[in-house]
């Protein structure tokens, strides 16, 4: 390794021991964390089951970057690109309109069979899998709802879909051996003031408990819903709320899953952590960035990331939380989004881990909130860059900003000629 990686290393080792924190260890425990990489970075939430059919339903993406994935084979290739740029072993997140297949199938009919390739990729490259129902850009969620549709035919449709997803999810946990986690989200909601808030609501439980009947296996698949405030289309009401989550999950033995872009502008998830393990084994998050609304900006170094991360460290919450990331700039390159959002939640958790969080906590505890300040505020310039860099070096991925060059290179090589 570079000389110089390594003496940096060693002096803010010896910085960080002085207030009782062991760094190599700190490296060791970094090492065993995974983060779900989602596979809709890749080529603006696009999917290959309809291709050329655009994104609808709810969420957005915009800017043209050119070189996204359009293919099973392109969008692997560049998650390969990606992951070997990122210190660590990590998940890969699909949604069901990334099967891989040649057969002209719709959502309530995709089988485990059409992702084997996916599978077999997992395991080649020794990576676990997570997995979403698609409930957008589909003719049947046109109207703004999927679930809790009045329909009874449309809601069969989606609860067909929802059944074959968790069949899926099931497949992928057992055949790599690491449970999956299968998150819905639906976009279900009013854009203008409703009437009847309950009836949606009503429909949407009733749904849910039928989708949830079969019996999953709990070491292969997990089961997480995600909430949300508002969308597009659903600016005034949404069926799928905070509220009606946290009711669900927990009267069901369910997952909640945590947006950081689905609550009001100043609502942090970070604050969110702590209760909601109190009361539940696990807990799902979707790591974004939300800038004045749920706009899904690539993860920055930023307040919230790191009061997440802390979060995570300060509560010991990491075993029960599985932490994925959602975010779709159509603007920057596909892989390097990727390589950003994920290099900066390790990097956050590793700050995290590099605080002194027992003699903080007794400083609370005597009331001692001048040196509580004081002492935050310090280690926020203490030399976690030094052990970054050493980390990379360590795990053979490219030390500082050397990736993009490899992502510059890759683009004229790679991305360019699609
Ligand atoms: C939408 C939710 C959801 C999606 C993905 C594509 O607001 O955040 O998680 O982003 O399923
Ligand atoms: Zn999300």
């Amino acid at each position: 390794m570079n000389q110089a990686i390594e003496s940096s290393y060693n002096e803010a080792r010896q910085l960080y021991a002085q207030h009782g924190i062991d760094v190599d260890e700190v490296l060791r425990k970094l090492i065993d964390i995974k983060i779900s990489l989602h596979c809709w970075q890749g080529d603006d939430v696009q999917g290959f089951l309809f291709q050329d059919k655009g994104l609808s339903g709810g969420i957005a993406v915009t800017g043209k970057y050119p070189g996204r994935a359009r293919t099973p084979y392109e969008l692997r290739q560049d998650l390969e690109k990606a992951l070997s740029m990122i210190p660590g072993k990590h998940k890969v997140n699909l949604h069901a309109i990334y099967a891989d297949t040649d057969e002209q199938v719709d959502l309530s009919e995709l089988e485990p069979r059409h992702f084997q390739g996916w599978v077999d990729w997992a395991k080649q490259n020794g990576l676990g899998l997570d997995f979403n129902p698609t409930m957008f850009s589909h003719p049947k969620a046109e109207d703004g709802f999927t679930l809790s549709h009045a329909d009874p035919e449309i809601r069969q449709f989606w609860i067909e879909h929802c059944k074959a997803s968790r069949r899926i999810g099931a497949y992928f946990g057992e055949q790599l051996g690491e449970p999956c986690v299968t998150n819905l989200w639906l976009p279900d909601g009013y854009k203008d003031t409703p009437v009847d808030r309950l009836a949606p609501r009503i429909r949407l439980r009733d749904a849910l408990d039928e989708i949830f009947q079969e019996e999953m296996n709990a070491a292969h698949h997990i089961d997480a819903v995600e909430s949300k405030l508002f969308g597009i289309g659903s600016e005034s009401y949404v069926v799928g709320s905070h509220e009606f989550y946290m009711g669900y999950a927990m009267s069901r033995g369910k997952t909640i899953c945590l947006d950081s872009g689905h609550f009001h502008p100043t609502e942090m998830i970070s604050s969110k952590i702590s209760s909601i393990l109190m009361f539940t084994d696990r807990l799902l998050l979707h790591v974004s960035r939300p800038v004045r609304w749920d706009s899904d900006h690539v993860v920055t170094m930023d307040d919230e990331l790191l009061d997440i991360a802390r979060e995570l460290v300060r509560g010991h919450f990491l075993d029960r939380t599985h932490i994925g990331l959602d975010f779709f700039d159509g603007s920057i390159n596909h892989v390097a989004a990727w390589v950003i959002g994920t290099r900066n939640m390790l990097k956050a958790l590793m700050r995290a881990m590099l605080e002194p969080v027992e003699l903080l906590k007794e400083l609370e505890l005597h009331r001692d909130y001048t040196s509580r300040l004081a002492l935050v505020e310090e280690y926020k310039s203490y030399p976690f860059g030094a052990v970054w860099d050493y980390y990379c070096a360590q795990g053979g991925v490219p030390v500082r900003e050397e990736w993009l060059q490899v992502v510059k290179r890759y683009e004229q090589e790679v991305m360019f000629a699609r």
